[in-house]
């Protein structure tokens, strides 16, 4: 592959209509990271949160790889050894929380490997789509490393801690049917379809009731600590909040007169 040139954006944003698609694009490295893709996926992410019109995002890779993790050609030489709790600290915890915390979907289309953090970036995402030809690895025992990005908090919630401790301390690729049959991912889909099913979702997803799907995810993730009773009290409360939007309103007029919704996606 030809090596890049410093006038190619390390992500392409592509705004559709009510939608956002960010793709990865350091194709020569598999989409591994470097401190000017965080940056500009940051930047990227915060603006389609503050971007009313885009009500859903779609994140995927350039080429024939999702994201191999950090670039590891950043982490060579140097008389000491680096502060990789530094880079965790400014880039990667805050990508997950970001991805977490958006108030609308984000799918994610893995196109290809997804090791290290890319696997675990993939499934911070609400949504994960995997072309059949892909592979998740957790290549962090490879290089002495630990799973990082949320990978030790979701792999154990996602496929239970047996399956959990075999793919991180073996690091053994898992192809993208068994990463569907494991639950840890939405669909293995045929390459060929993967990106035009990503796009249809995420499309699906931009019209529907943003200010609910938000809420959905929040609740999902306050689950994750919550007791029952716990549970049950902000089921309550985001019931409550939900109620008062006007596309919960639009949803109920929709099915009273057999018409289909026409949901705005706004809280007021
Ligand atoms: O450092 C910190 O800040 C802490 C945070 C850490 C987070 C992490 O993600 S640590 C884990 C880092 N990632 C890895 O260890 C994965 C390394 N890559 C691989 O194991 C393999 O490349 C894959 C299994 C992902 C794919 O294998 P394959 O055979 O399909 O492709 P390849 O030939 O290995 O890679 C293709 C090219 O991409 C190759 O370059 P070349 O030879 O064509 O010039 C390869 O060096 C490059 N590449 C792949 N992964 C990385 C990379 N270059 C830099 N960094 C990478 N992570």
């Amino acid at each position: 592959m030809q090596p890049r040139t410093d006038l190619e954006p390390v992500l392409l944003v592509d705004q559709r209509d009510g939608w956002t698609k960010l793709t990865l694009n350091r194709p020569e490295r598999l989409n591994s990271f470097n401190e000017a893709m965080h940056r500009a996926l940051a930047a990227a992410l915060d603006e389609a949160g503050a971007d009313e019109r885009c009500r859903a995002v779609l994140l995927t890779g350039a080429g024939r790889g999702f994201c191999a993790g950090q670039d590891l050609g950043d982490r060579v030489g140097g008389d000491e050894p680096p502060d990789l709790g530094a880079t965790i600290e400014a880039f990667y915890n805050p990508l997950v929380r970001r991805l977490r915390a958006l108030r609308k979907p984000v799918v994610c289309a893995v196109n290809g490997v997804a090791a290290g953090a890319g696997a675990n970036i993939a499934f911070a995402c609400d949504i994960v789509l995997a072309a059949r030809s892909a592979k998740f690895i957790q290549a962090f025992a490879k290089i002495g490393l630990v799973p990082d990005s949320g990978g030790t908090f979701f792999l154990p919630r996602l496929v239970g801690p047996a399956r959990a401790r075999g793919l991180a301390l073996l690091a053994e690729p898992l192809p993208a049917e068994s990463a569907e049959a494991w639950g840890l991912i939405w669909r293995a889909v045929d390459d060929d379809a993967l990106l035009a099913e990503a796009e249809r979702l995420t499309a699906h997803l931009a019209t529907q009731p943003t200010q609910g799907l938000s809420l959905i995810k929040q609740a999902l993730d306050a689950s994750e600590d919550n007791s029952l009773d716990e549970q049950l009290d902000l089921e309550r409360d985001f019931q409550r909040r939900a109620g008062r939007t006007p596309d919960y309103r639009e949803g109920v007029s929709a099915f009273m007169a057999k018409r289909a919704p026409r949901f705005s996606g706004r809280d007021s």
